[in-house]
């Protein structure tokens, strides 16, 4: 984009007086910030109408993508990325006396998302909008994001997450975006004058989705800009006008609370589905919005629907957006007139599906009474697509108790998965172990019969905001090494191998580390007063707090570091730093002591000087995009350690990998295919793989047989017993060795720790020869461009979508 860095001022100018009626001496931090997030959305806008204008004129096939989450972070600084103007507004702010760091500050977090789920989509926009593939991502203006964590007394405690003040500049309200909702009441059919089957709705809630639009600029010549249609839930136009003029203000409005209650808060679980009709009516007001939207939009371009599998591939992320099935065969049916065979076969060509976790506790279902009053004719249109699936099964000749195995509504529940299979024309895993499991375990059967419809694409990242905006230093040197064509293409990072015995290059790496590292100590003593101490290896675990991911393990190590300290505080170690940073679901207790502990830990060693010397932990609070950006480039190690299996893919993992961090972790998600790229020279694996995680459970795994004859364990879950700063743990030991309510050690802590510590003792002797370790984090980056989320968007889009890029003009 040009611009001077004089045009720049004089925009923001004019939106300082236009908004605040203000000078640049007059204005506040916030107001600069809004200026100049105004000024941003007036590039993208125009940007966005060019690129329109190409798509619309080329007829393009479009990708719709929908996601209930997405973890967009902070918007400013990426966009004057992409768009090539951070440093005209660097300038320019200077001249009015602001700095754009300090300006960056004040937008908050848009936390629309619990996890990787969300980051993942956020992350595959940026990727869409700078290869220039049409398309469109649709999800909830919530209007909390996912809670802001606090901790007092070493606990989590959850505040509502206030975005909108800072976060609502960059969306664009769009009044001729409008579309009405129905819930509930009764689905009554009809014939209508020319003997036709009509559906009318009796006694139904109308709910209004209203459209606010974000634009996402890609990065680069050629990029187009993508968008994100965030719907908001309002009561319909028709206000309750018969209540307000009885004076019965508090009916006027309940319908008004009512509605707007949809999309008030993001469900704060990432790994476990309550089944709670709000959350069910959340999915179909997003589903129902968007299918709307996607053909009005598609009909003013062709005029009819017969060709919207050629011309739209509409996907949904994971089984959230599932109904998008049975909604589009509603719309199609009861509002344009296709028949069942006709719809079907739009429908089936149309949709995708993305698995992301085979937790069975994950998996949507839903009751089926619940889902019957909440949405009737959704209903028995999912009843007819199983009965018509039955059916081809049974002509199949498909074993009975396989085809109770598949069906959508089996013993009173609707299974969301098996709804998602039957009705999309790809599923996909998110790295290649979990797309086999997958097949191989949740959608076996379904193999069977549909082996063309399973596939695989591995998770990305966009290495554009995890590496050149996080790591700047970092990005130079490689800028300087090989030039700046992995901006865009991240494949061409593999350039750097040929350093790999270049001393003064891994020197280089070294020192880039060490720099950012005390850039971090700096900013966490500055925001927290937590004393980080530079000169210690910075080890690092950020993810969702989950039994299955193991954070409890790497705390069963330091407590075996600590008492080994406690004991013999001259030992010699390698001085570290375990960080960690987590939030877990408001509900979920387990997950929320873990956090305790880890917090009682870390107070107990600040104060013991001598040992936090040694050994330190420090829990980051509030973990989120933005922390995790600080945070990453500054990383030695990056812990991985789920019980194999278990988690689906990660993408911590690949931006750690990116940033030069090495992996310590297992055989799981996709562990295994950084592993593949970077050699076992360069990783630390340890721990069962997944087939030995199976057999180990029908041995007997018994927790309490390792407690007793592992003396290390046996110190290390005894003193979990005492505790830490004043609080015992003995739930935790319980939990480890007895089983609190099931089974003992569910995720197999004691199992891997052997091992894990072994690994861990391994990894210090590499990390000692300064030499050998630059090397690893060389080598590491040098790999890491296939896990870019262009090459994600690249599969996708050939494989599942099969789109083509916008022209350049
Ligand atoms: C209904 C409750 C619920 C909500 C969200 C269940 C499951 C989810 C998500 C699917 C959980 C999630 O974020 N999964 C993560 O997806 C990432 C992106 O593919 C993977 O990298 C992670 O391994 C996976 O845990």
């Amino acid at each position: 984009m040009n611009k001077t860095t004089n045009e720049v001022q004089e925009l923001i100018l004019d939106k300082l007086a236009r908004y605040f009626a203000i000078t640049p001496e007059q204005a506040t931090e916030e107001q600069i910030y809004k200026a100049a997030s105004l000024v941003v959305r007036d590039i993208l806008l125009q940007k966005k109408q060019e690129n329109n204008a190409r798509i619309a004129e080329g007829k393009y096939k479009r990708v719709y993508y929908l996601c209930m989450e997405f973890l967009i972070g902070r918007s400013l600084k990426n966009n004057l990325f992409n768009l090539g103007l951070t440093e005209q507004f660097d300038k320019c702010l200077k001249k009015m006396g602001f700095s754009l760091e300090d300006i960056f500050e004040r937008e908050s977090d848009a936390g629309l998302g619990n996890g990787g789920l969300g980051r993942l989509a956020s992350c595959f926009m940026d990727s869409l909008a700078t290869l220039n593939y049409p398309a469109m991502g649709f999800t909830i203006r919530y209007e909390y994001g996912l809670f802001k964590q606090r901790i007092v007394d070493n606990q989590q405690v959850e505040l509502p997450d206030m975005w909108l003040p800072s976060g609502e500049v960059w969306m664009m309200p769009r009044s001729d975006k409008r579309f009405t909702i129905n819930l509930g009441g009764r689905a009554e059919e009809y014939l209508d004058g020319n003997g036709r089957m009509r559906v009318r709705y009796v006694d139904s809630q109308q709910i209004d989705a209203l459209a606010y639009d974000v634009m996402i600029s890609g990065y680069g010549d050629g990029a187009g800009v993508s968008v994100l249609r965030l719907w908001s839930a309002t009561s319909t136009t028709q206000f309750d006008m018969r209540s307000f003029s009885q004076g019965d203000y508090e009916k006027a409005m309940q319908r008004e609370n009512e509605a707007e209650l949809i999309t008030k808060v993001l469900y704060p679980s990432d790994d476990h589905s309550q089944g709670k009709q709000l959350r069910l009516q959340q999915e179909y007001f997003l589903v129902s919005a968007s299918l709307q939207s996607i053909i009005k939009d598609h009909l003013r371009l062709y005029k009819s629907l017969k060709n919207l599998p050629e011309k739209a591939a509409i996907h949904a992320n994971d089984t959230h957006p599932a109904l998008a099935i049975p909604e589009l065969m509603r719309l199609l049916m009861d509002e344009h007139d296709f028949s069942w065979d006709e719809a079907w076969d739009i429908a089936s060509r149309t949709v995708n599906y993305t698995n992301h976790t085979v937790m069975a506790e994950a998996l949507e279902k839903w009751d089926e009474n619940m889902f019957r009053t909440v949405l009737p004719r959704v209903y028995s249109i999912t009843c007819e697509i199983n009965r018509r699936f039955i059916a081809e099964m049974n002509d199949r000749h498909v074993d009975g108790a396989k085809i109770a195995n598949m069906q959508v509504i089996n013993n009173n529940q609707v299974k969301m998965a098996n709804l998602c299979v039957i009705g999309s024309q790809k599923v996909n895993g998110v790295s290649a172990l979990h797309s086999d499991i997958i097949k191989d375990t949740i959608f076996s059967d379904f193999n069977e019969v549909y082996p063309d419809r399973f596939t695989n694409v591995t998770n990305g990242i966009t290495h554009r905001r995890w590496l050149l905006q996080s790591n700047p230093l970092l990005s130079s040197l490689i800028e300087e090494l090989i030039g700046s064509d992995f901006h865009t293409k991240p494949e061409t990072l593999s350039g750097l191998n040929k350093f790999a015995t270049d001393k003064t290059v891994l020197d280089r790496i070294g020192e880039i580390k060490k720099q950012n590292k005390k850039a971090y100590a700096e900013y966490v003593k500055k925001t927290t007063g937590f004393a980080l101490n530079p000169e210690s290896r910075f080890d690092t675990q950020i993810k969702r707090l989950h039994e299955y991911k193991r954070q409890l393990l790497n705390v069963l190590k330091i407590v075996h570091y600590y008492l080994d300290l406690t004991d013999n505080p001259d030992k010699k170690v390698t001085p570290q730093t375990f960080i960690f940073g987590a939030k877990a679901a408001g509900g979920y207790m387990h997950a929320k002591r873990i956090i305790q502990l880890i917090n009682c830990l870390s107070k107990e060693i600040q104060k013991n000087p001598k040992i936090k010397q040694k050994l330190d932990v420090m829990f980051v609070e509030n973990y989120n995009v933005t922390q995790a950006e600080h945070l990453i480039p500054a990383s030695e190690v990056s812990e991985q350690i789920s019980l194999a299996g278990k988690e689906a893919s990660g993408t911590s993992n690949m931006k750690f990998m990116i940033n030069g961090a090495v992996t310590l972790g297992t055989l799981d998600g996709a562990n295994v295919e950084i592993g593949e790229r970077v050699g076992d020279d360069n990783i630390f694996i340890f721990g069962v793989k997944t087939d030995e995680v199976e057999r180990a459970w029908r041995a007997g795994y018994n927790s309490s047989t390792i407690y007793t004859h592992n003396d290390e364990i046996k110190r290390v879950v005894d003193r979990l017993r005492i505790g830490f700063d004043g609080e015992s743990f003995s739930d935790i030991a319980s939990y480890l060795i007895q089983g609190n309510y099931n089974v003992a050690d569910p995720y197999m802590c004691l199992l891997d720790f052997d091992d894990y510590k072994r690994t861990a003792e391994r990894m210090d002797e590499a990390y000692n020869n300064a030499d050998r370790w630059n090397k690893m984090a060389l080598v590491n980056i040098a790999q890491s461009g296939i896990f870019s989320s262009d090459r994600s968007i690249n599969d996708y889009a050939k494989n599942i979508w099969r789109l083509k890029k916008v022209k350049k003009v």
